[in-house]
C-alpha cells in the first residue's frame, strides 16, 4: 500500500435476514464525519476525481457495485478495486486519485472529515507533482 492510502474492512453483522454493517467514527473509521456524499449513475467509460486534496481525508465505499480507484502519492501508483459494501478505501491529504471502470450501478458513499472546500483542491496534475516533490526534499 501507498502510504496515505489505507483499506478498512467493516465487519458485517449477518443473520438469516440478511446484513448490516454499521461505521462508528473514530473506531471503525479515523475521523469524525462532516459530510456525506454519493456518486451513481456514472456513464460508462467515464472518469471521475483527477484531482487531489491538500488536507482532507475520506473514506470510499461502494455500497451497490464496482469501481477501480487510482491513487498516486510521490511517484507511487497503486488501483484499488472496491466492489463490496464492507470495504472502504481510506485516502489522505496530498493523494491524487482517479475512480474509474464504474459498473452500472455503483452507488459510491464518500464520508469526509471537513465540509466541502473548493480551496482545498489540487485539480492541476503538474501542480501536484510539483507539491509533492518539494515534500520529499
Ligand atoms: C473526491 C472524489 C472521490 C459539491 O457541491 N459538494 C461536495 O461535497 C462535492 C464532493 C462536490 N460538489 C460539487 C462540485 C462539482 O460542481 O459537485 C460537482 C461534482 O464534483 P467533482 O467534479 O469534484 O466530483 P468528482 O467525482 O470528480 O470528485 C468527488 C469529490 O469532489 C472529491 O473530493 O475525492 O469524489
Amino acid at each position: 500500500m501507498i502510504a496515505k492510502v489505507s483499506q478498512i474492512y467493516f465487519p458485517v453483522h449477518g443473520d438469516q435476514r440478511g446484513s448490516l454493517i454499521a461505521i462508528e467514527h473514530n473506531i471503525d473509521i479515523p475521523f469524525s464525519v462532516l459530510r456525506t456524499y454519493y456518486i451513481y449513475g456514472t456513464k460508462q467509460g467515464i472518469s471521475r476525481g483527477l484531482h487531489a486534496h491538500k488536507r482532507l481525508k475520506q473514506v470510499l465505499i461502494a455500497l451497490s457495485g464496482s469501481v477501480t480507484i487510482l491513487c498516486e502519492y510521490i511517484k507511487k501508483k497503486e488501483y484499488y478495486l472496491l466492489d463490496s459494501p464492507n470495504k472502504g478505501l481510506l485516502i489522505e491529504g496530498m493523494v491524487w486519485r482517479e475512480m474509474y471502470n464504474f459498473s452500472k450501478n455503483c452507488v459510491l458513499l464518500v464520508l469526509a472529515n471537513e465540509h466541502y472546500d473548493e480551496q482545498d483542491y489540487i485539480r492541476n496534475y503538474e501542480e501536484f507533482i510539483s507539491m509533492t516533490s518539494r515534500n520529499v526534499q
